[in-house]
Parts: C-alpha cells; structure tokens; sequence
C-alpha cells in the first residue's frame, strides 16, 4: 500500500492536487479539512466543538483527527493506498500515523511539499474565500493567523520527514496543470 502526504501552507493547493494525483495512481484522499467541515455541516457534536477553532484558523486538538483518520485507514481495502491531504500538521499527528501504520505493516511512502510564497497564499485564499463562503478564507487575520500556526506548529514536520529520507519539495507556484506535473514525476520516481 502506498502512503503519500501532500503538505504545505494553507493555499499552497493540497487539495486541489489532491484531487487529481488520488484519480491517476488510485489512492483514496483523506482531507482532514474536509471531514472537519462535514462534521460541522452535520451538526454533530464533534463539529460544534471544533466550529470556533477552525473560524479562527486554529487547529483542533490532534486526538480528534488521529481518532478520524484511524477509522479511515481501517474501512478502505480496494485502493492503491492513501493520499493524506492536511494530515499531520504537528510532530504529535506525524509520530500516530507513523504508529498506526506500523502496526498495520505500512509505512509513509513520501511527503510531498509544496512550496508556495507568502503573498501568493493569501492571494489565493482570498479568491476562493470570495466565491465559497468558507469563513477562514474571509479575513485577512485569520488567514495570517492560519500561516502563523502553519509555520510554528506545522513546519518543523519538514525536518521530521527530511530526517526519515522521504521528504519531497515540489515548486507550488504556477498553473494547476504545471504543478500537478512536477508531483507526477515525484510519484512516479519514488
Ligand atoms: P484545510 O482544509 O486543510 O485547508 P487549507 O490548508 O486552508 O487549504 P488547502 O491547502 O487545501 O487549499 P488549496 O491550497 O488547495 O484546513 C482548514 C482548517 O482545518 C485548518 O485551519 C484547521 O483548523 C483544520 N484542520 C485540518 N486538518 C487538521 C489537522 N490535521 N490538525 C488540526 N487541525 C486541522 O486551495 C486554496 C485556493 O487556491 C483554492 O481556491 C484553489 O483553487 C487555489 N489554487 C490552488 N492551486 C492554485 C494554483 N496553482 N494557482 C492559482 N490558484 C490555485
């Protein structure tokens, strides 16, 4: 089973690629942004209480999406393998999966990092902030804050991987296409 991690700045297009390297080389994406949004449309308990965190641009308590991802890992045999989109974001999340896929006889395969400059994140946030509504992507500070915390809780998971040999920067800037291309290459070289 391969294991991929898409990972970079909030903006820096993981779940737009997301979407495209899981059709190519079959592997299920588990966007732990994704499910936290679902729970909170749902109306579940589990949504009430990460609401505020995540309009904020805060992250929510790691228990939460380790616990979510588990679940995932468990109920999927009929894929190549998983493509982990906005998971982990702290050394904690990053040592579980390592656990639990160990357990499970897997490990991660690569981290693919995307590499995107400062003005260009918030540019694209704020686009897709005007036409999707989502409440993170609306405000200039809480976009700002969700850079803060990717550069003080989530950054240092580069070195982590960098040390592990499977560290993989990509060059996030340009069109959809030329990039989605760049990560291909990786995929398929790795
Ligand atoms: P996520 O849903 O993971 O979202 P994100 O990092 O903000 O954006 P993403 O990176 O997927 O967006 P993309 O660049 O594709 O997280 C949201 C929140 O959930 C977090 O702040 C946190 O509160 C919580 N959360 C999630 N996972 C968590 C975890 N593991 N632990 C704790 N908390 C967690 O797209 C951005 C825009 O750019 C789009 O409009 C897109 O169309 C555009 N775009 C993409 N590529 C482009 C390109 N090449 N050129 C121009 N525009 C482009």
């Amino acid at each position: 089973m391969l294991n991929f991690l898409i990972f970079g700045p909030p903006g820096s297009g993981k779940g737009t690629q997301s979407v495209h390297l899981a059709e190519k080389f079959n592997l299920l994406h588990l966007s732990t942004g994704d499910m936290l949004r679902a729970e909170i449309i749902s109306g579940s308990e589990l949504g009430k209480r990460v609401k505020g965190l995540m309009e904020k641009g805060e992250l929510v308590p790691d228990s939460v999406v380790i616990e979510m991802i588990a679940h995932k890992i468990d109920s999927e045999k009929m894929k190549s393998g998983f493509l982990y989109d906005g998971f982990p974001r702290t050394v904690e999340q990053a040592v579980a999966l390592e656990e639990m896929l160990g357990r499970r006889g897997m490990k991660i395969s690569a981290m693919l990092a995307l590499d995107v400059d400062h003005d260009e994140l918030v540019r694209r946030l704020m686009g897709r902030g005007a036409v999707s509504g989502r409440p993170d992507d609306q405000d200039i500070k809480v976009i700002e804050n969700r850079i803060e915390v990717y550069r003080s809780k989530t950054e240092p998971l580069a070195d982590h991987f960098r040390k592990r040999g499977i560290y993989r920067p990509v060059n996030g800037m340009g069109s959809v296409e030329d990039i989605f291309e760049r990560l291909c290459m990786v995929v398929e070289t790795n």
